[in-house]
């Protein structure tokens, strides 16, 4: 049975690899499963056939037989939990590797995504230049925890495992704002994950879906 996965028609992003769905074709890459990709517009995210396989009208899914999964921590960990490469086998360093799955997408993204809905999405409001600090603050307090943790280690708890692939995942999408620079340890720790085989074969398979066509 081939793995299908949804994304972005065309992602807003050009092919910067920051849609969820880079995420998803990077764990498999990363465990050696092939899968295909159905793209989807946003008018058809939101009808009841995509709307049947995630509940928010968002991308990714994830289907396998007659296993449907969307949110990108549950399609991860499924891969991680079924295909040898993203989890350590030990009992512990797997919880380990677990805990800092969720430590990226619970604690570190919800302020990088705020960072980001106040650079794009809110920069016209009469309030933006007040609040663009506080938000930037509020990420450099995470990215400042991070850093420390991650000292001059390569990956956050000895082995590179699925925990990295979604901290990197995050941490993508802090990079336009320049803060990420602020940490050249954390800068290293994001372009040794893209530097990865499989994230390139990730990255490459959907910006051939999603640059912009030449002029
Ligand atoms: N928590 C969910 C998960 O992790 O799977 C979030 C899924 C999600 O936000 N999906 C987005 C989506 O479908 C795409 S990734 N949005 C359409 C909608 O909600 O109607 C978010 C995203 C979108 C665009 C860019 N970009 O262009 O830079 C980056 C990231």
């Amino acid at each position: 049975m081939t793995i299908t996965i949804t994304a972005f028609e065309r992602s807003p992003d050009g092919g910067r690899g920051l849609a969820r769905d880079t995420r998803v074709r990077w764990a498999l890459e990363e465990v050696g499963q092939p899968y295909a990709v159905r793209l989807v517009s946003f008018e058809a995210m939101k009808e009841p056939a995509h709307l049947a396989l995630h509940p928010f009208g968002q991308i990714p899914t994830y289907e396998d037989g007659d296993l449907r999964l969307f949110e990108t921590g549950a399609i991860v960990f499924h891969i991680a939990e079924r295909h040898a490469g993203l989890l350590p086998d030990d009992a512990k360093a797997r919880a380990r590797a677990i805990t800092w799955m969720f430590a990226a997408l619970s604690t570190m993204e919800p302020p990088i995504l705020e960072l980001t809905t106040a650079r794009f999405f809110e920069v016209d409001k009469p309030w933006a230049a007040q609040r663009i600090p506080l938000v930037e603050d509020r990420v450099r307090i995470r990215l400042d925890q991070l850093s420390r943790r991650l000292g001059d280690a390569d990956w956050l708890d000895g082995a590179v495992s699925a925990g990295d692939l979604m901290m990197a995942s995050v941490l993508l999408r802090s990079r336009s704002s320049g803060l990420l620079d602020e940490y050249p340890n954390l800068a290293a720790y994001l372009a040794r994950a893209e530097a990865r085989p499989a994230y390139r074969r990730a990255f490459e398979a959907q910006l051939v879906v999603n640059k912009p066509p030449a002029a």
